[in-house]
């Protein structure tokens, strides 16, 4: 059924994360996000999340770059026209370069859009079956608190702990961490503080018992992603370096990783993500879902696609009191014995509240 785009609204939210997220790119203890709603002919309205963050430190994007161009191409691209398909709006920005974190967060309020149009909820509607998700929460904080961190994360009983790493940690502390939780599985994310010269020191990392060591070194740096998962063990895992399909397939050819870390802002909404999710399918390549210290409504599309029969591993899905002291949806996400049951309410699933 055919959609008219009537208006899009953009509304800036702020808040002080509980603590502060450390890693080798940036600290961040404050978050802001744009919340874009776009309604159709009928009335009903989707929502969308723009996480670009402040500074250019994890993507080109920046917050302000995000809203000049969704304000001033992107709505006068979409407003007024005729969608059948979600799959258009990609098609319709293809006339702007780049910026793919400010079509997503458009891109991805159609998606939920057409979703509630349909009266499904968005999980089902992009083809998802595998509910609930397992949590995976991330600790990014001062080394000295790894130990006491994880002690209780696994109370919560997260299945799946991500701990940032560099090349000087401490590699006999996390491996008696690891030791000590036989049962919850380990990631490394590096965060591309790797480089040549100290790709033995990688190697230390590989009987450490992590599952994977995300993106070692640098986006671009295929040669040395190859050599690390031709030398290592433990799986090589690509976040930065995947913001499209191209990457993904380049990841393929020159078998620089065995695994995908999902974003959709990064990837520029749900059309290019479910591009990358059916390619990785079918080269076995495996999958998971990252977060990018987001809100609710971002959180309710990334727990959409981690619904999906493909995504084997577990991604960043922490409650929302893991990182806000209010979160912008109702109900918030809650963890319940390691996992995050989905909404059975049509679209993303839950109400948007940005009062604080
Ligand atoms: O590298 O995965 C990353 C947060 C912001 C930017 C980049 C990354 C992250 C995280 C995920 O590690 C944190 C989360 O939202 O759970
Ligand atoms: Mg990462």
């Amino acid at each position: 059924m055919a959609i008219t785009i009537k208006d899009i609204q953009l509304k800036t939210i702020r808040r002080s994360l509980k603590s502060p997220f450390k890693s080798v790119l940036q600290q961040v203890n404050e978050r802001e996000v744009i919340i874009v709603t776009v309604t159709g002919d009928s009335g009903i309205y989707g929502y969308g999340e723009c996480v670009a963050f402040e500074t250019p430190w994890y993507t080109e994007e920046t917050i302000s770059s995000c809203y000049f161009v969704i304000k001033t191409v992107l709505v006068p691209l979409l407003t007024k026209k005729i969608i059948q398909r979600p799959e258009e709006v990609w098609e319709l920005f293809q006339v702007v370069k780049g910026n793919r974190m400010a079509k997503a967060a458009v891109e991805m309020a159609v998606w939920d859009l057409f979703a509630k149009q349909q009266q499904q909820p968005l999980w089902k509607f992009v083809g998802g079956t595998s509910q609930p998700v397992p949590a995976g929460i991330v600790i990014a904080a001062d080394h000295s608190r790894i130990k006491e961190l994880v002690a209780q994360a696994s109370k919560v009983g997260y299945q799946r702990i991500k701990i940032k790493i560099h090349p000087n940690i401490d590699l006999s502390m996390l491996k008696s961490i690891i030791r000590d939780y036989p049962r919850i599985q380990f990631f490394a994310d590096a965060n591309g503080s790797f480089h040549a010269g100290n790709f033995n020191r990688l190697k230390d990392f590989d009987d450490v018992g992590f599952t994977l060591i995300e993106q070692p070194f640098g986006e671009k740096e295929w040669v040395l992603h190859a050599q690390a998962k031709s030398e290592l063990t433990t799986k090589i895992c690509l976040d930065e370096s995947i913001s499209s399909l191209e990457d993904a397939q380049q990841m393929i050819d020159r078998k620089a990783g065995d695994i995908v870390v999902l974003k959709i802002s990064r990837l520029g909404g749900w059309t290019e993500t479910l591009k990358v999710v059916e390619l990785c399918h079918n080269h076995s390549i495996g999958m998971w879902v990252g977060g990018m210290i987001e809100f609710g409504v971002s959180k309710a599309h990334n727990l959409a696609l981690a619904s999906l029969p493909d995504i084997h591993y577990t991604g960043d899905f922490s409650a929302s009191t893991h990182f806000w002291k209010k979160d912008i949806i109702e109900p918030e996400i809650i963890v319940e014995y390691g996992k995050v049951r989905l909404s059975t309410q049509i679209g993303i699933g839950y109400a948007v509240s940005l009062n604080e």
